[in-house]
């Protein structure tokens, strides 16, 4: 038997079937736009896009971890949520619904999804590792890090040593201090190397294990006794970047504060050749009073001396 189907009720199925579009069209604009407008760039997720290039790769690595995170929990969270509602028990229904177990594709698929998600970003982890500790054959500029209890010293070519305790002087700004903002940024001495060239860091301690630690740069390693760890920082652009040690190690750990000053090549070069020359300590690494003070409260003074080594 035919069912006679009006032209009347065909355009209300056809008026709503649009509508519905409409809705759906609205809804997937008003998610995407904001990304649009927002100029299109990937979110950090709570970490720092990375002032390095060896920090980019990081970052990227990271957001794209995060991104294969979130889409496997929004599958799996629709998937969850598709079934409690499809399956859930009605009062007209006491019936159990269709059972999958000993479903041999299925159990396949959903072992060998994971293995290929987690080799993909093994192999990526290992790519973006071996650009972090590559090393240049041809550094720009050598610095020998030697991290104490508790201060930092920083060597470079012809007996220029920067040495920041951290414990003894009042001033706690460094390199640039007058002009650092936050002022935060410029606890602890500063460790200056050119920005868009090498630094080769050669990495020591004088006594117990410390963390060379810039934020910034997506970059952590150990100072420990007896091993010379050895790596390059390429920063991409001059600028002032907070730093610290990150292993506990000591009364005042907690001060151990550094920064990191990346300057435009030539004025790096003419910081060293004044400092090489035996020149007074430029106004750069001057004290700047007041800036930064307070900072580490509750564990005595912050604060820290420039002084360049006897040579
Ligand atoms: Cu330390």
């Amino acid at each position: 038997m035919s069912v006679a189907v009006s032209p009347q009720a065909a355009g209300t199925a056809g008026t709503d079937a649009s509508r519905r579009r409409r809705r759906i069209l609205g809804v997937l604009a008003a998610v995407a736009l904001p990304v649009a407008l927002g100029g299109c760039q990937t979110p950090t997720f709570w970490g720092y896009r990375g002032s390095t290039k060896q920090a980019h790769d990081e970052f990227l690595l990271y957001s794209g971890t995060v991104i294969a995170a979130i889409v496997v929990g929004i599958i799996v969270a629709v998937l969850i949520f598709w079934s409690v509602v499809r399956y859930r028990r009605k009062r007209s229904d006491d019936e159990m619904p269709r059972q999958f177990q000993y479903h041999i594709p299925l159990e396949v698929t959903y072992t060998i999804v994971p293995v290929i998600i987690v080799l993909i970003l093994f192999v990526f982890t290992v790519i973006v590792e071996n650009k972090v500790d590559a090393v240049a054959p041809n550094p720009s500029a050598q610095v020998t890090v030697t991290a104490f209890q508790w201060g930092w010293s920083f060597g470079y070519a012809g007996n220029v040593k920067i040495t920041g305790v951290t414990t003894e002087d009042p001033d706690p700004v460094g390199l640039n201090g007058g002009s650092c903002a936050p002022a935060t940024d410029c606890l602890g001495p500063g460790l200056v190397i050119p920005a868009g060239e090498t630094t080769r860091i050669v990495l020591t301690t004088k006594d117990v294990i410390h963390g060379f630690y810039v934020p910034e740069f997506n970059f952590s390693r150990y100072a420990q006794p007896g091993v010379t760890n050895t790596f390059d920082l390429t920063p991409q652009h001059a600028g002032i970047y907070r730093a610290q040690c990150t292993q506990l190690c000591g009364l005042y750990h907690s001060l151990m504060f550094f920064h990191v000053v990346a300057l435009p090549p030539t004025q790096f070069r003419q910081w060293l050749s004044s400092e090489q020359g035996g020149a007074t300590t430029t106004a750069a690494v001057t004290h700047a009073s007041g800036a930064g003070a307070g900072a580490g409260a509750g564990t005595g003074s912050t604060s820290t001396s420039n002084t360049k080594a006897a040579t």
